[in-house]
C-alpha cells in the first residue's frame, strides 16, 4: 500500500494519525500541494479530484476521501478499534466524526482559502477554480469560534470528542483545532478549560506528531 499525502495539510494529516494509532507502516508518497503536483497528469490519474490523501492498495485501487481510508483501515485492521465496538459507539463515533469535521474542519477551511492570498482563486480544492468571497472568509472565521464553542460545550459532557474512549472524532477535532490555531492564528479562549485540557491529552499522544 501506497499514501499519497502532503505533510503539511490537514486531511492528510488525519490519514497519518489513524495510520499512527493502528500502528500500521504504510509507504508514503509526497504530492506537493505548493508546486500543483496535485495537478500534474500522474496523480489525476490516481485521483481525479486531485486532493490528497489517496491511499493506492497493492492491485492499484485507489481510495480517496479520508473518511473511505479509515473505514478500509479500520475493517483490514480491527485493532486497536477507533470506531467503537458495538453498532451503537460505531454510530455515535461516525456521528461526531461527521460533525467535527462539517463544523470543524470545512469552517476553518472556508476562512483559510477565502483569506490567504495564495489561494486566490483556489478558494474551494478540487480541479474547478472558484475565486475568494471575503464575506466567506468572515463567515468561516464566525463558524470557527462557533466550533470552539461547540466543542468545548461537548468536552464538558464526556470525555473525548467521540465519546467515552479515543476515536476518529478526536482525530479530526485535533486536526481542526490545530488548523485553526496555526494557520489562522487564533487562540483558545482561557475559559474554555474543557477544551484546552482535552487537546493537551490527545496531542500528547505519540501519534499526533504523525
Ligand atoms: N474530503 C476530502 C478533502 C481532501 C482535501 O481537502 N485535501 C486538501 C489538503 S487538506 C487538498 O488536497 N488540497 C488541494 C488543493 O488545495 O488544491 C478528504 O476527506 O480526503
Amino acid at each position: 500500500m501506497k499514501l499519497y499525502e502532503f505533510t503539511g495539510a490537514p486531511n492528510p494529516r488525519r490519514a497519518r494519525i489513524f495510520i499512527a494509532e493502528k500502528a500500521l507502516s504504510i509507504e508514503t508518497k509526497q504530492v506537493d500541494l505548493r508546486s500543483g503536483a496535485q495537478f500534474y497528469a500522474a496523480y489525476r490519474a490516481i485521483n481525479p479530484r486531485c486532493v490528497v490523501p489517496t491511499l493506492v492498495l497493492d492491485d492499484g485501487t485507489a481510495i480517496g476521501e479520508v473518511a473511505a481510508i479509515w473505514r478500509y483501515l479500520e475493517e483490514t485492521t480491527p485493532e486497536p478499534s477507533l470506531f467503537g465496538k458495538t453498532a451503537k459507539d460505531r454510530a455515535l463515533v461516525t456521528m461526531w466524526a461527521h460533525r467535527w469535521e462539517i463544523d470543524g474542519l470545512l469552517a476553518v477551511a472556508e476562512a483559510v482559502r477565502n483569506i490567504l492570498p495564495g489561494l486566490k482563486s483556489r478558494a474551494l480544492v478540487g480541479p474547478h477554480d472558484y475565486e475568494q468571497i471575503p464575506a466567506l472568509a468572515d463567515r468561516g472565521l464566525a463558524r470557527t469560534h462557533d466550533f470552539f464553542a461547540d466543542l468545548e460545550e461537548t468536552l464538558k459532557q464526556q470525555f473525548f470528542a467521540g465519546g467515552d474512549t479515543y476515536s476518529a472524532a478526536d482525530i479530526t477535532a485535533l486536526v481542526a483545532v490545530d488548523f485553526a490555531v496555526e494557520r489562522l492564528k487564533l487562540e483558545i479562549p482561557g475559559e474554555y478549560q474543557a477544551l484546552r485540557d482535552w487537546r493537551a491529552r490527545v496531542a500528547s499522544r505519540p501519534s499526533a506528531s504523525a
